[in-house]
């Protein structure tokens, strides 16, 4: 896929919305607002707005925990407001506040994701198979974390998409740590992408730091899937700069991640390096760009109104939500 000008643009509106978006979460739960717990996305919101940006309203996609579906919704163009609301336990939440952090918007193709690592891949299998019954060119994009490669769910759902031909997307969002544990010490492989080899498709690795390399090779696999040619596998070699979970220590094993770390990581920051990308580029001027900020800023501050102003659910909802007759 070519980009113009536009789709740059758009890119890095929607990047720019997944790192505000996701630092209001971390500033929300800080303040006691959120029910629930937060896995900030911080650092490595590229492969999920890089991703999403392109695909069509109608495809489905699987976020995983990473970042909790905000940089993938603020990529499809999703709800992000009622996402934050979910969070905050208000009625106006995408779940009515009962789950305290599930995405789900079925209108852009999210239909809701399991808090259990692996769960994303029989899931994905099932609505690349509905995709593919209903002869509409739709394709299903999974997210994923590193360390789910390790559970059978993967080489199961992998296998059974490739035999099938199924329009299916894999995307491993390696960010090197599967909580407390480096990739390194997981696998005998440097890289997750030469697993697809073992189901016949393709498999390629990218710099997932860099949102254009993210959506140029998502976008191809999508184009592959919508022709019919079936899966492949993109792994976007990302990071990431907080914890594994907010409030938590940072640990590597037993040890505390070293600040100086994080700091040379930030080096590579995904929106740092876009920002200084579309300047050199000529896309963007630098009033251009913070005009973006500035519009992106005024979105966050009427979300957060939003969830402020929104009622908590009645109890008595917990029946009707959880059983339908
Ligand atoms: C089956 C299962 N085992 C353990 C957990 C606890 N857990 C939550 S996130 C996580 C690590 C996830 O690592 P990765 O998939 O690499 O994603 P990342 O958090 O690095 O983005 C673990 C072990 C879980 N949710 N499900
Ligand atoms: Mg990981």
């Amino acid at each position: 896929m070519r980009f113009k000008k536009k789709d740059l643009v758009r890119l890095y509106r929607n990047l720019v919305r997944a790192r505000k978006f996701d630092q209001a979460a971390i500033r929300l739960l800080g303040e006691g607002k959120f029910t629930s717990f937060f896995h900030a996305a911080y650092g490595g919101e590229a492969p999920g707005v890089g991703g999403t940006t392109f695909l069509r309203q109608d495809d489905y996609i699987y976020a995983h925990h990473r970042g909790h579906g905000i940089p993938h919704a603020a990529g499809k163009g999703a709800d992000l407001f009622s996402f934050m609301a979910e969070h905050c336990g208000k009625i106006t939440g995408s779940c009515k506040g009962i789950t305290g952090f599930h995405a789900c918007d079925p209108e852009y193709g999210m239909l809701g994701a399991g808090g259990t690592i692996g769960s994303a891949f029989p899931v994905s299998v099932g609505w690349g198979l509905a995709a593919q019954k209903a002869g509409k060119g739709q394709v299903a994009v999974c997210f994923f974390g590193d360390s789910s490669a390790g559970r059978g769910t993967m080489h199961e759902g992998m296998n059974m998409a490739a035999n099938w031909r199924l329009p299916v997307v894999w995307v491993c969002e390696n960010n090197g740590m599967g909580q407390f544990v480096p990739i390194k010490d997981a696998y005998p492989l440097e890289d997750i992408a030469s697993m697809a080899a073992a189901y016949g498709m393709p498999g390629v690795v990218v710099d997932g730091q860099d949102v254009v390399a993210v959506a140029e090779a998502v976008m191809a696999a999508v184009e592959r899937a919508r022709k019919g040619k079936g899966p492949s596998l993109v792994e976007c070699k990302c990071l990431r700069f907080r914890p594994h979970v907010e409030g938590a220590p940072d640990w590597v094993h037993a040890e505390v991640r070293p600040a100086e770390e994080i700091e040379r990581l930030k080096k590579r920051d995904p929106v740092t390096l876009y920002r200084k990308k579309l300047l050199k580029q000529g896309i963007l001027t630098e009033k251009e760009l913070e005009k973006i900020d500035g519009e992106i800023d005024a979105e966050v501050q009427e979300m957060e109104r939003f969830c402020e102003t929104g009622a908590y659910p009645d109890p008595s909802i917990l029946q009707n939500a959880l059983y339908a007759d």
